[in-house]
């Protein structure tokens, strides 16, 4: 009998994948996980039936969504990571020799322990001295921590139900506070095309905090429509301005600092959106 995941991304959209096995099936106190292994992805982490991640595409999110801050900021050594529990964002973030301390504050825990059980290469860091997990509300984390951060991470699942909040405006002013004088923040921030007013308003949102706003985009075929956004608030420095004369001290699949720059290039129906 043949098996298929549905995603549906829309009302009336979906995207369809063949299951080898489902490896892991679970009600957390929080959604409904499960783990299964496809045909055309290889192992993917699912929850409420929304795809956040899989062997064969995880690296473009977790380079884009870490080494687009990081290699903006000069000397990033105190990084927080607000949800992100299958730990591919810890990975490459502790790929920077700079960083001494990166903090993964997840709100559910059966999310770090069943990606550290069967997705082994995205999790591998999460033992990684210099990593330090917190179980709880990345809303509540970040409102208890002041001028702390080089670096803040927003590693979310989509704008319904539990991560509401995380693109709420109030939150980003949150973020500005919780960041130092040079601080950044990154957010994943979905597809142009299937979600423009969540771009939009997390756009101007993230303006009326930060002197420097930016939009990003990295080709994800596992995210609605492929085509995925990111959005940067910089205190001091140009995200899209970067000095790329240096090479690379660690090994990358497909960030490049050609591409960073590359990346904040959009074409004219997002700039059309963020008007
Ligand atoms: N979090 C963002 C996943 C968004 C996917 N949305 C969707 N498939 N509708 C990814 C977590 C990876 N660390």
């Amino acid at each position: 009998m043949d098996m298929w995941l549905k995603e549906g991304q829309l009302e009336d959209t979906a995207m369809t994948y063949k299951i080898k096995e489902t490896i892991c099936r679970k009600k957390t106190p929080y959604q409904d996980l499960a783990i299964v292994d496809t045909y055309a992805f290889g192992r993917m982490l699912i929850l409420d039936g929304i795809v956040q991640t899989t062997i064969k595409d995880e690296y473009v999110y977790h380079e884009m969504i870490s080494h687009i801050p990081l290699f903006t900021h000069p000397n990033p050594e105190k990084i927080l990571v607000v949800g992100g529990g299958d730990g591919g964002t810890i990975r490459e973030v502790l790929k920077h020799p700079s960083v001494k301390k990166a903090i993964l504050c997840e709100i559910d825990k059966v999310v770090i322990d069943e990606c550290r059980n069967h997705l082994k290469e995205i999790s591998c860091s999460l033992d990684d001295p210099r990593c330090e997990i917190f179980v709880g509300d990345g809303i509540n984390y970040v409102h208890e921590h002041k001028n702390e951060f080089d670096v803040i991470i927003i590693d979310s699942t989509d704008p319904f139900g539990a991560a509401e909040g995380l693109f709420g405006g109030s939150f980003y002013k949150e973020i500005y506070e919780a960041l130092k004088d040079e601080g950044i923040f990154v957010a994943q921030t979905e597809s142009p095309f299937f979600l423009p007013h969540v771009v939009k308003k997390v756009f101007s949102d993230s303006k009326n905090v930060f002197p420097i706003t930016k939009l990003f985009m990295a080709a994800i075929p596992t995210y609605p429509s492929g085509y995925w956004s990111f959005t940067i608030g910089s205190k001091k420095y140009n995200p899209s301005s970067i000095d790329i004369s240096e090479n690379l001290s660690f090994e990358t699949k497909y960030y490049t600092k050609e591409l960073h720059k590359a990346s904040f290039v959009l074409p004219r129906f997002i700039e059309d959106i963020l008007k």
